[in-house]
């Protein structure tokens, strides 16, 4: 049997019930194929793809804390260590109720080549738990912040794993879990990334996945003969990464007209206010339908319809599998030009399948979005020498490190005469260096 499909066999087999994470496995290794029947040999009999796919451990424990009515609370805590042939394991936290090991497992896998892409040092793992921060009083999210280091603190450390945000994990929980973790060991340690500015943070850390995603975007269109300015954008969700993608939008001259959460979406026909939008989630952590009390003239709509607006340039930044076949129809039919993927994974296969075979320009996340992960790596450098860049400086370094990923996805497509394939171009090229260090140092 040919042996990627044997492979993704495998995986399907020994990880029953976890469709996200086959989704992933599947992703990458089909966008592989040439690359590996390039070493077959080579990679059989060093077991790569099957190495490739297995975490180096999964660690699961439990979460107990106290609520504000004195109420025992339990949940459950993830952290998969999935590689680190080239770097300490690297990846956020995400504290959500939809999180399980399936959906942890797909994060720290496409971190892997995420973080590989980066050009810098770091291996890939993801972690998280099912508890939800939303509508939880500060001292709610203290204690559990507390009780997860409390755990967590045994598998992590700047030299062995370094964790960072996600869904539901921002500076406040980033801050909560650090001092704990400080607590505990004693050490001044740059153990998690995105902390704040006073304690060992880096600027545009948090600024740096939206703007990311714009650098990476701006440059595969400017390299496809097209201009962002005057481009009409649609972006989904409103949290960390969606807010700092529309601000850079609007900085470089492109309209930004809708927003999302979980319950429904805005349109704003003026263009969006990132103002307003930091004020409602960055401040007083509200739902979006309070927007229309800062701009009359926008509209509210429940559910999950912002595919729908006619637009240049879609951007989901809120979660996986948010835009199906049915939304990349809609997104073709209105001329859409390029998709680019500021959450993780949010086409589904399908749609990605679609837009491209329509000549959307689509640029996969682990390409796109690394703008984040790859400050994280400048944050660590900057705790390591024990000083801070100025903003000038950090931004400049992300802009450049988001235009090498592009050239070397667009290059990596080419090589396999896949031209213009960013999906499988920032397969292999996240590939081909994890693969070199894997084996190079022999079997772990
Ligand atoms: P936030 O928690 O700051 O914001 C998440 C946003 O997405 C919110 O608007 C949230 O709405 C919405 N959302 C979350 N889950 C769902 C869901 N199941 N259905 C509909 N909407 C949902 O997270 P981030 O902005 O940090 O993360 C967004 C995406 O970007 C994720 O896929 C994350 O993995 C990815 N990412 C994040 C990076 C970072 O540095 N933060 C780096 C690279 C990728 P609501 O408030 O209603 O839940
Ligand atoms: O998905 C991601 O790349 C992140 N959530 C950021 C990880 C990090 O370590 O900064």
């Amino acid at each position: 049997m040919d042996y990627v499909d044997q492979v993704l066999q495998s995986v399907v087999k020994k990880n029953p019930a976890e469709p996200e994470f086959h989704q992933a496995v599947k992703e990458v290794l089909e966008s592989l194929r040439p690359a590996v029947k390039a070493n077959e040999e080579r990679y059989r009999r060093e077991a790569l793809l099957e190495r490739l796919v297995e975490p180096d451990r999964q660690i699961k424990f439990k979460v107990s804390w106290v609520n504000d009515q004195g109420q025992v609370q339990v949940n459950t805590g993830y952290r998969v260590q999935f590689n680190n042939a080239i770097g300490p394991y690297k990846g956020g936290l995400r504290l959500h109720p939809s999180v399980n090991v399936g959906i942890i497992k797909f994060l720290g896998f496409e971190q892997i080549f995420k973080n590989s892409l980066t050009g810098l040092p770091i291996g890939g793992a993801k972690g998280g738990s099912d508890f939800d921060p939303k509508g939880k009083s500060d001292r709610e999210v203290l204690a559990f912040c507390t009780s997860f280091i409390t755990e967590l603190y045994k598998y992590i450390g700047a030299d062995m794993d370094v964790p960072a945000g996600d869904i539901g994990t921002g500076a406040r929980e980033i801050g909560y879990m650090y001092g704990q973790y400080k607590k505990i060991k004693g050490t001044y340690e740059g153990v998690l990334t995105g902390k704040g500015l006073t304690y060992g943070g880096s600027l545009v850390r948090k600024e740096a996945t939206g703007y990311g995603l714009l650098y990476l975007t701006e440059e595969m269109l400017k390299c496809n003969g097209h201009d962002i300015a005057g481009k009409t954008v649609v972006i989904s969700g409103s949290g960390n990464v969606a807010i700092y993608a529309a601000q850079k939008a609007i900085q470089l001259g492109a309209r930004v007209v809708t927003a999302s959460d979980s319950n429904g979406w805005v349109y704003d026909p003026d263009g969006i206010d990132v103002e307003v939008l930091q004020q409602i989630k960055e401040v007083r952590r509200e739902r979006l339908t309070e927007y229309k009390k800062y701009r009359p003239e926008s509209e509210y709509h429940e559910g999950c319809g912002v595919w729908s607006v006619k637009c240049d340039i879609a951007l989901p930044c809120a979660t996986q599998n948010e835009l199906n076949l049915e939304d990349a129809k809609i997104l073709v039919s209105n001329q859409c030009i390029a998709v680019a993927e500021g959450a993780n994974m949010p086409a589904t296969s399908e749609a990605t399948e679609y837009l491209q075979a329509h000549g959307v320009l689509f640029a996969p996340g682990k390409a796109a979005n690394a703008g984040g992960v790859a400050t994280s790596a400048l944050e660590m450098s900057q705790n390591s020498e024990r000083l801070s860049w100025t903003f000038e400086k950090v931004d400049k370094e992300l802009k450049q490190i988001m235009l090498s990923i592009f050239h070397n996805m667009s290059d990596a497509a080419k090589r396999y005469n896949v031209e213009g394939d960013y999906v499988s171009g920032a397969s292999i090229a996240g590939f081909e260096k994890v693969a070199d260090a894997m084996i190079s140092q022999g079997i772990w």
